[in-house]
């Protein structure tokens, strides 16, 4: 992977030395402090970088015991897509479902659930956190996105993958549902497409056949009912250029922490 633009990464660095700061000075100082002043003025930032500091790039999220998982792991959001090309692959056992992985690639992939099935899987227990305010412990089972990405040959100058889901969001016909990762999450050892749920095939409530887990975020970033997988070296061109459903339509913030 390249490194981030320079202008960037000046202001990630400025940023990460005044988060050094915190521990050794006190507030008055802070806050005649120009670069800390600078981090003030944006929440998402602070939380993105604060994240990162704090958390090395391949920290894991909590996992859990099989006595943790909830008895009941509930649907939120979209729970059966409002499509005719969604309904007719449902129809079929989505035996006529592919992935696609496109955009900055090599190797454009067309994969089928039982081609995916055949790739290294990874399982976890880990707690599911929605905005919204509940949360729910469930057993997810899938492949791990760096397979796949690995499989596509990412084009060097890419930095995020984004979801492309098959729910419409206002109706039959109105625009789907999407969102977007950058490569520290997408290559983050716990974050899977997953096409099971608490050792079952994944319901058409939680986004059957494959969804999103990416465990160090909020619920809202973990698509469901993928279609596609795009890879792009900016988000300036994807809808509204926020990232994400949520994002450009509501003013939720790209980078969710937990
Ligand atoms: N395609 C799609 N993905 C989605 C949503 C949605 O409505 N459509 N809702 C999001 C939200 S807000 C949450 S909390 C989780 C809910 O996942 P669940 O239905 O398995 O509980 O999916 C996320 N991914
Ligand atoms: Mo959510």
């Amino acid at each position: 992977m390249k490194s981030h633009e320079p202008g960037r990464r000046a202001f990630l660095n400025r940023s990460l030395q005044a988060l050094s700061l915190l521990g050794m000075v006190g507030c008055d100082r802070l806050s005649r402090d120009a670069s800390f002043q600078e981090i003030l003025s944006s929440g998402e930032t602070l939380s993105r970088v604060a994240h990162k500091a704090l958390l090395p790039r391949k920290a894991l999220a909590q996992e859990f015991s099989e006595r943790d998982m909830s008895p009941y792991f509930r649907s939120n959001g979209t729970s059966n897509p409002d499509n005719p090309d969604y309904q007719a692959l449902v129809a079929n056992g989505f035996q006529d479902w592919r992935l696609k992985v496109d955009g900055m690639v090599e190797n454009r992939l067309e994969l089928s659930i039982a081609q995916l099935r055949t790739m290294p899987r990874r399982t976890q227990i880990t707690r599911h956190d929605c905005v919204e305010g509940w949360s729910a412990i469930a057993k997810w089972t899938g492949v791990p996105l760096a397979h796949v990405l690995d499989a596509a040959h990412v084009h060097p100058d890419a930095r995020f993958a984004v979801f492309h889901c098959a729910d419409p969001m206002d109706g039959p016909g109105s625009a789907h549902y999407y969102e977007s990762i950058d490569f520290d999450d997408a290559f983050h050892p716990q974050t899977i497409l997953a096409y099971e749920l608490n050792g079952r095939e994944l319901p058409i409530a939680n986004g059957a056949p494959l969804r999103l887990r990416v465990e160090r975020q909020l619920g809202y970033k973990h698509a469901k009912y993928l279609a596609r997988i795009e890879l792009v070296g900016s988000l300036r061109d994807i809808r509204g250029g926020k990232g994400g459903y949520w994002e450009d339509g509501h003013g939720y913030q790209w980078y969710a922490g937990i």
